[in-house]
Protein backbone atom coordinates (compact mmCIF):
# COMPACT_ATOMS: atom_id res chain seq x y z
CA UNK A 1 0.00 0.00 0.00
CA UNK A 2 1.64 3.68 -1.35
CA UNK A 3 -0.86 5.35 -0.79
CA UNK A 4 -1.43 7.96 1.79
CA UNK A 5 -5.03 9.25 2.31
CA UNK A 6 -8.38 8.48 0.65
CA UNK A 7 -11.37 10.32 -0.13
CA UNK A 8 -14.19 8.83 2.09
CA UNK A 9 -18.12 9.70 1.81
CA UNK A 10 -20.11 8.71 5.60
CA UNK A 11 -23.38 7.31 5.19
CA UNK A 12 -24.84 10.81 6.52
CA UNK A 13 -23.19 12.22 3.75
CA UNK A 14 -20.36 14.26 4.84
CA UNK A 15 -17.22 13.69 3.04
CA UNK A 16 -13.29 13.83 3.87
CA UNK A 17 -9.79 13.40 2.96
CA UNK A 18 -8.50 10.62 5.19
CA UNK A 19 -5.18 10.07 5.96
CA UNK A 20 -4.13 6.34 6.38
CA UNK A 21 -0.26 6.67 6.94
CA UNK A 22 1.31 6.39 10.52
CA UNK A 23 1.92 10.25 11.77
CA UNK A 24 5.61 10.55 13.06
CA UNK A 25 7.16 13.37 12.96
CA UNK A 26 4.10 15.64 12.15
CA UNK A 27 3.95 13.62 9.00
CA UNK A 28 1.94 10.60 7.50
CA UNK A 29 3.87 8.32 6.38
CA UNK A 30 4.14 4.93 4.90
CA UNK A 31 4.80 2.03 6.67
CA UNK A 32 7.85 -0.55 6.04
CA UNK A 33 5.17 -3.13 5.72
CA UNK A 34 3.38 -4.43 3.37
CA UNK A 35 0.40 -5.16 5.95
CA UNK A 36 -2.95 -3.05 6.14
CA UNK A 37 -5.61 -2.79 8.74
CA UNK A 38 -9.23 -2.67 7.65
CA UNK A 39 -11.65 -0.52 9.05
CA UNK A 40 -14.87 -1.80 8.63
CA UNK A 41 -18.43 -0.73 9.28
CA UNK A 42 -20.21 -2.74 11.68
CA UNK A 43 -23.87 -1.47 10.25
CA UNK A 44 -23.35 -3.22 7.13
CA UNK A 45 -20.21 -5.12 7.39
CA UNK A 46 -18.29 -3.30 4.69
CA UNK A 47 -14.98 -1.49 4.53
CA UNK A 48 -14.78 1.61 5.05
CA UNK A 49 -10.77 2.06 4.27
CA UNK A 50 -7.60 0.21 4.36
CA UNK A 51 -4.69 2.21 6.84
CA UNK A 52 -0.97 1.78 7.24
CA UNK A 53 0.07 -1.37 9.90
CA UNK A 54 3.20 -0.16 11.80
CA UNK A 55 5.66 -2.75 12.02
CA UNK A 56 8.50 -3.20 14.48
CA UNK A 57 10.86 -1.04 12.61
CA UNK A 58 7.83 1.56 11.60
CA UNK A 59 7.74 1.70 15.76
CA UNK A 60 11.12 2.13 16.29
CA UNK A 61 10.96 5.77 14.19
CA UNK A 62 8.15 6.76 16.01
CA UNK A 63 9.79 6.24 19.73
CA UNK A 64 12.80 7.75 17.75
CA UNK A 65 11.20 10.39 16.31
CA UNK A 66 9.59 11.11 20.26
CA UNK A 67 12.57 10.79 22.01
CA UNK A 68 14.52 13.37 19.91
CA UNK A 69 11.28 15.88 20.52
CA UNK A 70 11.99 15.36 24.18
CA UNK A 71 15.34 16.42 23.98
CA UNK A 72 14.71 19.04 21.48
CA UNK A 73 14.49 22.70 22.87
CA UNK A 74 11.38 23.41 21.04
CA UNK A 75 9.68 21.30 23.47
CA UNK A 76 12.11 20.91 26.40
CA UNK A 77 12.53 24.30 26.93
CA UNK A 78 8.85 25.16 25.70
CA UNK A 79 7.31 26.86 29.27
CA UNK A 80 4.33 25.48 30.36
CA UNK A 81 2.06 28.08 30.14
CA UNK A 82 3.01 27.59 26.26
CA UNK A 83 2.20 24.09 26.41
CA UNK A 84 -0.93 24.94 27.93
CA UNK A 85 -1.72 27.45 25.30
CA UNK A 86 -1.00 24.85 22.13
CA UNK A 87 -3.60 22.24 24.00
CA UNK A 88 -5.83 25.03 24.10
CA UNK A 89 -5.64 25.57 20.42
CA UNK A 90 -5.93 21.58 19.83
CA UNK A 91 -8.98 21.20 21.84
CA UNK A 92 -10.54 24.47 20.06
CA UNK A 93 -9.73 22.22 16.73
CA UNK A 94 -11.15 19.25 17.84
CA UNK A 95 -13.90 21.17 18.35
CA UNK A 96 -14.41 23.20 14.78
CA UNK A 97 -13.94 19.73 13.47
CA UNK A 98 -16.09 17.53 16.05
CA UNK A 99 -19.36 16.42 13.63
CA UNK A 100 -16.80 15.19 11.41
CA UNK A 101 -14.71 13.26 14.16
CA UNK A 102 -18.11 11.76 15.68
CA UNK A 103 -18.97 10.73 12.15
CA UNK A 104 -15.69 8.56 11.39
CA UNK A 105 -16.00 7.26 15.04
CA UNK A 106 -19.53 6.57 14.27
CA UNK A 107 -19.03 4.73 11.12
CA UNK A 108 -15.83 2.79 12.65
CA UNK A 109 -17.01 1.53 15.69
CA UNK A 110 -21.05 1.72 15.38
CA UNK A 111 -22.06 3.74 18.06
CA UNK A 112 -24.40 6.44 17.07
CA UNK A 113 -23.53 9.33 15.55
CA UNK A 114 -25.65 11.38 18.32
CA UNK A 115 -23.52 9.89 21.32
CA UNK A 116 -20.16 10.17 19.46
CA UNK A 117 -21.22 13.75 19.07
CA UNK A 118 -23.13 14.47 21.97
CA UNK A 119 -20.62 12.37 24.38
CA UNK A 120 -17.74 11.42 23.48
CA UNK A 121 -16.21 14.56 21.56
CA UNK A 122 -17.09 16.79 24.38
CA UNK A 123 -15.06 14.45 26.84
CA UNK A 124 -12.18 14.28 24.13
CA UNK A 125 -12.58 18.31 23.95
CA UNK A 126 -13.25 18.63 27.79
CA UNK A 127 -10.25 16.80 28.95
CA UNK A 128 -7.81 18.47 26.54
CA UNK A 129 -8.72 22.09 27.67
CA UNK A 130 -8.69 20.82 31.26
CA UNK A 131 -5.54 19.48 31.44
CA UNK A 132 -4.00 22.73 28.71
CA UNK A 133 -4.91 24.15 32.48
CA UNK A 134 -2.69 22.07 34.18
CA UNK A 135 0.42 22.27 32.22
CA UNK A 136 1.77 25.56 34.33
CA UNK A 137 0.39 24.07 37.56
CA UNK A 138 2.51 21.33 38.27
CA UNK A 139 5.41 22.13 40.63
CA UNK A 140 7.30 20.84 43.29
CA UNK A 141 7.71 21.78 46.98
CA UNK A 142 10.42 23.17 49.08
CA UNK A 143 11.20 21.04 51.91
CA UNK A 144 13.20 22.72 55.05
CA UNK A 145 14.95 19.94 56.76
CA UNK A 146 17.78 20.57 59.18
CA UNK A 147 19.53 24.67 60.17
CA UNK A 148 21.74 24.99 57.33
CA UNK A 149 20.17 22.44 54.70
CA UNK A 150 16.98 22.56 52.67
CA UNK A 151 15.31 20.73 50.10
CA UNK A 152 13.22 21.39 47.24
CA UNK A 153 11.66 18.74 44.16
CA UNK A 154 11.05 19.17 40.77
CA UNK A 155 8.41 17.60 39.03
CA UNK A 156 10.35 16.24 35.56
CA UNK A 157 8.19 14.52 32.76
CA UNK A 158 8.83 10.33 32.49
CA UNK A 159 10.02 11.27 28.84
CA UNK A 160 9.03 8.88 26.38
CA UNK A 161 5.28 7.50 26.56
CA UNK A 162 3.60 4.56 24.77
CA UNK A 163 -0.22 4.57 24.93
CA UNK A 164 -2.32 2.02 23.93
CA UNK A 165 -6.17 2.26 23.47
CA UNK A 166 -8.84 0.64 22.70
CA UNK A 167 -11.93 0.73 20.62
CA UNK A 168 -14.73 1.39 22.86
CA UNK A 169 -14.08 5.44 22.99
CA UNK A 170 -11.55 5.93 20.51
CA UNK A 171 -11.49 9.89 20.86
CA UNK A 172 -11.99 9.83 24.60
CA UNK A 173 -9.21 7.03 25.25
CA UNK A 174 -6.67 8.92 23.21
CA UNK A 175 -7.72 12.49 24.96
CA UNK A 176 -7.07 10.56 28.45
CA UNK A 177 -3.87 9.89 27.68
CA UNK A 178 -2.67 12.94 25.42
CA UNK A 179 -3.82 15.28 27.88
CA UNK A 180 -1.62 14.63 31.02
CA UNK A 181 0.73 13.42 28.80
CA UNK A 182 1.31 16.79 27.01
CA UNK A 183 0.69 18.93 29.89
CA UNK A 184 3.55 17.03 31.98
CA UNK A 185 5.93 17.71 29.11
CA UNK A 186 6.37 14.08 27.98
CA UNK A 187 6.11 13.06 24.31
CA UNK A 188 4.32 10.36 23.04
CA UNK A 189 3.69 7.35 20.65
CA UNK A 190 -0.07 6.11 20.68
CA UNK A 191 -1.54 3.25 19.07
CA UNK A 192 -4.60 3.04 17.92
CA UNK A 193 -7.12 -0.04 18.53
CA UNK A 194 -6.98 -2.20 15.26
CA UNK A 195 -11.20 -1.97 15.10
CA UNK A 196 -11.11 2.06 14.72
CA UNK A 197 -8.02 3.32 12.72
CA UNK A 198 -9.15 6.55 11.33
CA UNK A 199 -10.26 9.14 14.07
CA UNK A 200 -6.93 8.91 15.41
CA UNK A 201 -4.73 10.13 12.26
CA UNK A 202 -7.57 13.13 11.39
CA UNK A 203 -6.06 13.75 15.15
CA UNK A 204 -2.95 14.36 13.69
CA UNK A 205 -3.65 16.85 11.45
CA UNK A 206 -5.02 18.59 14.22
CA UNK A 207 -2.30 18.00 16.40
CA UNK A 208 0.02 19.48 13.66
CA UNK A 209 -2.23 22.48 12.68
CA UNK A 210 -2.04 23.46 16.56
CA UNK A 211 1.88 23.96 16.18
CA UNK A 212 2.80 20.78 18.10
CA UNK A 213 6.27 20.67 17.31
CA UNK A 214 7.29 17.24 14.85
CA UNK A 215 7.89 14.21 16.97
CA UNK A 216 5.61 15.70 20.37
CA UNK A 217 3.34 13.40 19.46
CA UNK A 218 3.35 10.01 16.85
CA UNK A 219 0.14 8.50 16.32
CA UNK A 220 0.18 4.55 14.40
CA UNK A 221 -1.84 2.16 13.70
CA UNK A 222 -0.95 -1.51 14.53
CA UNK A 223 -1.68 -4.89 15.82
CA UNK A 224 -1.40 -5.15 19.50
CA UNK A 225 1.02 -8.25 19.08
CA UNK A 226 3.46 -6.35 16.84
CA UNK A 227 3.09 -2.84 17.25
CA UNK A 228 1.70 -2.94 20.50
CA UNK A 229 4.35 -5.17 21.95
CA UNK A 230 7.22 -3.36 20.12
CA UNK A 231 6.30 -0.32 21.71
CA UNK A 232 6.08 -1.66 24.92
CA UNK A 233 9.48 -3.21 24.56
CA UNK A 234 11.40 -0.73 22.93
CA UNK A 235 13.99 0.60 25.52
CA UNK A 236 13.34 3.96 24.60
CA UNK A 237 9.83 3.97 26.32
CA UNK A 238 9.85 4.97 29.88
CA UNK A 239 6.14 4.49 30.57
CA UNK A 240 3.20 2.56 29.18
CA UNK A 241 -0.22 3.54 29.94
CA UNK A 242 -2.90 1.09 28.54
CA UNK A 243 -6.33 0.43 28.79
CA UNK A 244 -8.23 -3.02 27.63
CA UNK A 245 -8.53 -6.41 28.62
CA UNK A 246 -6.89 -7.93 31.75
CA UNK A 247 -5.28 -10.38 30.11
CA UNK A 248 -3.25 -8.10 27.93
CA UNK A 249 -2.70 -5.49 30.96
CA UNK A 250 -0.80 -8.83 32.20
CA UNK A 251 1.34 -9.14 29.09
CA UNK A 252 2.05 -6.04 29.14
CA UNK A 253 2.92 -5.92 32.65
CA UNK A 254 4.76 -8.78 32.00
CA UNK A 255 7.38 -6.90 29.05
CA UNK A 256 7.25 -4.03 30.68
CA UNK A 257 9.08 -5.78 33.66
CA UNK A 258 12.14 -6.23 31.93
CA UNK A 259 13.42 -2.74 31.76
CA UNK A 260 11.40 -1.74 34.84
CA UNK A 261 9.15 0.90 32.75
CA UNK A 262 6.72 3.09 34.46
CA UNK A 263 3.01 1.46 33.86
CA UNK A 264 -0.42 2.48 34.56
CA UNK A 265 -3.20 0.41 33.54
CA UNK A 266 -6.89 0.84 33.21
CA UNK A 267 -8.32 -2.91 32.21
CA UNK A 268 -11.79 -4.74 32.66
CA UNK A 269 -14.71 -4.82 35.14
CA UNK A 270 -17.80 -6.55 36.28
CA UNK A 271 -19.25 -3.53 38.23
CA UNK A 272 -22.33 -4.31 40.44
CA UNK A 273 -24.97 -2.17 41.26
CA UNK A 274 -27.23 -2.68 44.52
CA UNK A 275 -30.99 -1.84 44.52
CA UNK A 276 -31.88 -1.39 48.23
CA UNK A 277 -35.74 -1.25 49.22
CA UNK A 278 -36.00 2.30 49.67
CA UNK A 279 -34.53 3.75 46.63
CA UNK A 280 -36.33 5.91 44.24
CA UNK A 281 -37.08 2.85 42.04
CA UNK A 282 -37.56 5.03 38.42
CA UNK A 283 -34.32 6.60 38.84
CA UNK A 284 -32.52 3.18 40.07
CA UNK A 285 -34.72 1.52 36.49
CA UNK A 286 -33.31 4.19 34.61
CA UNK A 287 -29.74 4.42 35.91
CA UNK A 288 -29.51 0.53 35.71
CA UNK A 289 -30.18 0.30 32.27
CA UNK A 290 -28.07 3.32 31.27
CA UNK A 291 -25.30 1.52 33.20
CA UNK A 292 -25.06 -1.77 31.24
CA UNK A 293 -27.10 -0.41 28.06
CA UNK A 294 -25.45 2.42 26.83
CA UNK A 295 -22.48 2.08 24.01
CA UNK A 296 -23.87 -1.22 22.84
CA UNK A 297 -22.78 -2.48 26.69
CA UNK A 298 -19.04 -1.85 25.81
CA UNK A 299 -18.16 -0.17 28.70
CA UNK A 300 -15.29 -1.10 30.80
CA UNK A 301 -17.21 0.24 34.33
CA UNK A 302 -20.70 -1.08 33.19
CA UNK A 303 -22.92 -1.97 35.92
CA UNK A 304 -23.10 -5.14 34.62
CA UNK A 305 -24.34 -7.19 38.13
CA UNK A 306 -27.43 -6.18 38.90
CA UNK A 307 -28.35 -7.10 42.83
CA UNK A 308 -32.13 -5.72 44.00
CA UNK A 309 -33.77 -6.25 47.21
CA UNK A 310 -35.74 -9.55 47.10
CA UNK A 311 -38.74 -6.90 48.59
CA UNK A 312 -38.62 -4.65 45.31
CA UNK A 313 -37.39 -7.80 43.30
CA UNK A 314 -40.38 -9.06 40.83
CA UNK A 315 -41.42 -5.35 40.76
CA UNK A 316 -38.17 -4.43 39.84
CA UNK A 317 -37.74 -6.90 37.17
CA UNK A 318 -41.15 -5.68 35.12
CA UNK A 319 -40.01 -2.66 35.10
CA UNK A 320 -36.72 -3.02 33.94
CA UNK A 321 -37.91 -5.03 31.18
CA UNK A 322 -40.85 -2.11 30.61
CA UNK A 323 -37.19 0.11 30.29
CA UNK A 324 -35.39 -2.30 27.92
CA UNK A 325 -38.32 -2.22 25.83
CA UNK A 326 -39.09 1.47 25.53
CA UNK A 327 -35.61 2.94 25.58
CA UNK A 328 -32.70 -0.12 23.53
CA UNK A 329 -34.14 0.45 20.40
CA UNK A 330 -31.11 -1.49 17.97
CA UNK A 331 -30.84 0.45 15.06
CA UNK A 332 -27.70 2.31 12.69
CA UNK A 333 -25.48 4.48 13.52
CA UNK A 334 -26.97 7.31 11.52
CA UNK A 335 -30.81 6.81 13.01
CA UNK A 336 -32.02 9.41 15.67
CA UNK A 337 -33.61 7.13 17.68
CA UNK A 338 -31.41 4.60 17.96
CA UNK A 339 -30.26 3.85 21.18
CA UNK A 340 -27.92 1.02 20.73
CA UNK A 341 -25.80 0.53 17.53
CA UNK A 342 -24.21 -2.58 16.53
CA UNK A 343 -21.16 -4.07 18.63
CA UNK A 344 -17.85 -3.32 17.09
CA UNK A 345 -16.79 -6.05 15.33
CA UNK A 346 -17.69 -9.70 14.31
CA UNK A 347 -15.33 -11.13 17.29
CA UNK A 348 -17.05 -9.13 19.74
CA UNK A 349 -20.10 -10.13 18.76
CA UNK A 350 -19.38 -13.81 18.69
CA UNK A 351 -17.89 -13.53 21.74
CA UNK A 352 -21.06 -11.94 23.05
CA UNK A 353 -23.18 -14.19 21.66
CA UNK A 354 -21.30 -17.30 23.10
CA UNK A 355 -21.67 -15.79 26.77
CA UNK A 356 -25.52 -15.59 25.93
CA UNK A 357 -25.49 -19.39 24.84
CA UNK A 358 -23.37 -19.93 28.33
CA UNK A 359 -25.89 -18.48 30.68
CA UNK A 360 -28.48 -20.71 28.76
CA UNK A 361 -26.70 -23.76 29.44
CA UNK A 362 -26.03 -22.09 32.93
CA UNK A 363 -29.88 -22.41 33.85
CA UNK A 364 -30.22 -18.40 34.59
CA UNK A 365 -33.76 -17.18 33.25
CA UNK A 366 -33.87 -14.68 30.50
CA UNK A 367 -35.98 -12.12 31.33
CA UNK A 368 -35.83 -10.79 27.26
CA UNK A 369 -33.22 -10.54 24.54
CA UNK A 370 -30.73 -13.15 24.39
CA UNK A 371 -30.76 -13.78 20.52
CA UNK A 372 -29.18 -11.75 17.95
CA UNK A 373 -30.98 -9.06 16.08
CA UNK A 374 -30.46 -11.04 12.47
CA UNK A 375 -29.74 -9.75 9.24
CA UNK A 376 -26.45 -7.91 8.45
CA UNK A 377 -24.25 -6.06 11.00
CA UNK A 378 -22.92 -7.03 14.26
CA UNK A 379 -26.39 -6.10 16.14
CA UNK A 380 -26.78 -8.23 19.12
CA UNK A 381 -30.54 -7.95 21.22
CA UNK A 382 -30.44 -5.90 24.81
CA UNK A 383 -30.52 -9.01 27.03
CA UNK A 384 -31.66 -9.34 30.64
CA UNK A 385 -31.17 -12.80 32.82
CA UNK A 386 -32.57 -13.21 36.00
CA UNK A 387 -32.33 -15.54 38.78
CA UNK A 388 -28.53 -15.50 38.32
CA UNK A 389 -26.04 -17.27 40.49
CA UNK A 390 -22.84 -15.62 41.90
CA UNK A 391 -21.00 -19.24 40.58
CA UNK A 392 -22.22 -18.44 36.62
CA UNK A 393 -19.82 -17.43 34.43
CA UNK A 394 -22.55 -14.74 33.07
CA UNK A 395 -21.59 -13.58 36.91
CA UNK A 396 -17.98 -13.55 36.89
CA UNK A 397 -16.42 -12.94 33.19
CA UNK A 398 -16.86 -9.75 31.22
CA UNK A 399 -19.14 -9.96 29.03
CA UNK A 400 -18.45 -6.69 27.20
CA UNK A 401 -22.29 -6.72 25.71
CA UNK A 402 -25.37 -4.93 26.05
CA UNK A 403 -26.20 -8.44 29.00
CA UNK A 404 -26.93 -8.00 32.71
CA UNK A 405 -27.57 -10.20 35.10
CA UNK A 406 -29.90 -9.76 37.98
CA UNK A 407 -30.33 -11.60 40.84
CA UNK A 408 -31.97 -10.58 44.44
CA UNK A 409 -30.49 -10.24 48.25
CA UNK A 410 -31.69 -10.10 51.59
CA UNK A 411 -29.36 -8.03 53.97
CA UNK A 412 -26.99 -5.33 53.34
CA UNK A 413 -24.05 -7.55 55.19
CA UNK A 414 -24.56 -10.08 52.63
CA UNK A 415 -24.83 -7.73 49.24
CA UNK A 416 -21.72 -6.18 50.06
CA UNK A 417 -19.95 -9.24 50.34
CA UNK A 418 -22.00 -10.57 47.26
CA UNK A 419 -20.71 -7.09 44.99
CA UNK A 420 -17.13 -7.68 46.38
CA UNK A 421 -17.00 -10.87 45.37
CA UNK A 422 -14.75 -10.39 41.98
CA UNK A 423 -11.29 -10.48 40.76
CA UNK A 424 -12.19 -6.78 39.31
CA UNK A 425 -12.94 -3.58 41.02
CA UNK A 426 -13.51 -0.70 38.54
CA UNK A 427 -17.17 0.81 39.56
CA UNK A 428 -20.03 -0.14 41.83
CA UNK A 429 -23.36 1.72 42.37
CA UNK A 430 -25.78 2.19 44.99
CA UNK A 431 -29.46 3.26 45.22
CA UNK A 432 -31.07 4.33 47.97
CA UNK A 433 -32.15 7.38 49.94
CA UNK A 434 -30.25 6.76 53.59
CA UNK A 435 -27.67 8.62 53.41
CA UNK A 436 -26.02 6.77 56.25
CA UNK A 437 -26.63 3.63 53.95
CA UNK A 438 -25.28 5.23 51.30
CA UNK A 439 -22.27 6.21 52.24
CA UNK A 440 -21.47 3.08 54.40
CA UNK A 441 -21.80 0.88 51.52
CA UNK A 442 -19.46 3.30 49.33
CA UNK A 443 -16.71 2.77 51.71
CA UNK A 444 -17.07 -0.86 51.87
CA UNK A 445 -17.49 -1.24 48.06
CA UNK A 446 -13.87 -2.73 46.63
CA UNK A 447 -13.58 -0.12 43.32
CA UNK A 448 -11.75 2.58 42.16
CA UNK A 449 -15.39 4.53 41.79
CA UNK A 450 -18.78 4.49 43.26
CA UNK A 451 -21.95 6.27 42.55
CA UNK A 452 -24.69 7.09 44.76
CA UNK A 453 -27.64 6.82 42.99
CA UNK A 454 -26.36 6.92 39.47
CA UNK A 455 -24.33 4.74 37.30
CA UNK A 456 -21.28 5.69 34.54
CA UNK A 457 -20.63 9.45 35.95
CA UNK A 458 -17.01 10.22 34.28
CA UNK A 459 -15.54 13.55 34.50
CA UNK A 460 -12.19 14.85 33.75
CA UNK A 461 -12.37 16.68 36.72
CA UNK A 462 -12.34 13.43 38.76
CA UNK A 463 -10.06 10.97 39.44
CA UNK A 464 -10.85 7.27 37.42
CA UNK A 465 -9.19 3.86 37.71
CA UNK A 466 -9.67 0.43 39.09
CA UNK A 467 -8.26 -1.90 41.95
CA UNK A 468 -7.53 -5.64 42.08
CA UNK A 469 -7.60 -6.83 38.91
CA UNK A 470 -8.96 -3.51 37.35
CA UNK A 471 -6.17 -1.49 36.62
CA UNK A 472 -2.63 -0.13 38.86
CA UNK A 473 -3.18 4.31 39.16
CA UNK A 474 -5.50 6.82 37.95
CA UNK A 475 -6.06 8.69 34.76
CA UNK A 476 -8.25 12.30 34.67
CA UNK A 477 -8.29 14.74 37.51
CA UNK A 478 -5.03 16.38 39.27
CA UNK A 479 -4.59 12.33 40.38
CA UNK A 480 -3.81 11.83 37.38
CA UNK A 481 -0.93 14.38 36.24
CA UNK A 482 1.15 11.86 39.18
CA UNK A 483 0.65 9.20 35.93
CA UNK A 484 3.24 11.09 33.66
CA UNK A 485 5.62 12.85 36.04
CA UNK A 486 8.41 12.20 38.34
CA UNK A 487 9.57 13.62 41.55
CA UNK A 488 13.29 14.62 41.47
CA UNK A 489 14.56 15.59 45.17
CA UNK A 490 17.13 18.28 45.02
CA UNK A 491 19.70 18.78 48.39
CA UNK A 492 21.00 22.00 48.84
CA UNK A 493 23.44 22.25 51.60
CA UNK A 494 23.60 26.20 52.82
CA UNK A 495 27.33 25.72 54.76
CA UNK A 496 26.87 22.48 56.54
CA UNK A 497 30.44 21.54 56.91
CA UNK A 498 32.07 17.80 57.48
O1 LIG B 1 -8.66 -6.06 23.97
P1 LIG B 1 -7.09 -5.91 24.01
P2 LIG B 1 -9.66 -6.54 22.80
C1 LIG B 1 -12.00 -6.09 27.25
C2 LIG B 1 -13.40 -6.57 26.89
C3 LIG B 1 -13.21 -7.15 25.53
C4 LIG B 1 -11.84 -7.79 25.68
C5 LIG B 1 -11.08 -8.05 24.41
O2 LIG B 1 -13.79 -7.55 27.79
O3 LIG B 1 -14.20 -8.08 25.21
O4 LIG B 1 -11.13 -6.86 26.46
O5 LIG B 1 -10.97 -6.86 23.64
C6 LIG B 1 -3.55 -3.70 22.18
N1 LIG B 1 0.98 -5.81 23.47
N2 LIG B 1 -11.79 -4.68 26.93
O6 LIG B 1 -9.15 -7.77 22.16
O7 LIG B 1 -6.44 -7.07 23.33
C7 LIG B 1 -4.59 -3.73 21.07
O8 LIG B 1 -3.97 -3.60 19.80
C8 LIG B 1 0.63 -4.51 23.38
C9 LIG B 1 -11.99 -3.76 28.01
O9 LIG B 1 -9.94 -5.41 21.91
O10 LIG B 1 -6.71 -5.66 25.41
C10 LIG B 1 -5.48 -2.56 21.46
O11 LIG B 1 -4.88 -1.35 21.04
N3 LIG B 1 -0.61 -4.11 23.02
C11 LIG B 1 -11.48 -2.42 27.68
C12 LIG B 1 -5.47 -2.63 22.99
O12 LIG B 1 -4.31 -3.38 23.34
C13 LIG B 1 -1.53 -5.05 22.77
C14 LIG B 1 -11.60 -1.94 26.30
C15 LIG B 1 -6.69 -3.31 23.60
O13 LIG B 1 -6.79 -4.62 23.10
C16 LIG B 1 -1.23 -6.42 22.87
C17 LIG B 1 -11.35 -2.98 25.33
C18 LIG B 1 0.09 -6.79 23.23
N4 LIG B 1 0.46 -8.07 23.36
C19 LIG B 1 -11.49 -4.29 25.68
N5 LIG B 1 -2.35 -7.13 22.56
C20 LIG B 1 -11.69 -1.34 28.68
N6 LIG B 1 -11.00 -1.44 29.82
O14 LIG B 1 -12.40 -0.37 28.44
C21 LIG B 1 -3.32 -6.22 22.29
N7 LIG B 1 -2.84 -4.97 22.40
Amino acid sequence: MSNLSIELEAPNGRKWTQPTGLFINNEFVASTSKQTIESIDPATELRIAEVHTASAEDVDKAVQAAKKALKHESWKHMSGTDRGILMAKLADLIEEEKELLATIDAWDNGKPYSVALGDDLPETIGTIRYYSGWADKTYGQTISTTRAKFAYTLRQPIGVVAQIIPWNYPLSMAAWKLGPALACGNTVVLKAAEQTPLSILVLGTLIKKAGFPPGVVNLINGYGREAGAALVQHPLVDKVAFTGSTATASQIMKMAARTLKNITLETGGKSPLIVFEDCDLEQAIKWSHYGIMSNQGQICTATSRLFVHSSIYEKFLQAFKAQVKEVSKVGDQWDESTFQGPQVTRAQYDRILSYIAIGKSEGATLLCGGEAQGGKGFYIQPTVFTDVKDSMRISREEIFGPVVTISSFESEEEVISRANDTTYGLGASVFTKDLERAHRVAEEMEAGMVWINSSQDCDFRVPFGGVKQSGIGRELGEAGLEAYTQVKAVHINMGTKL
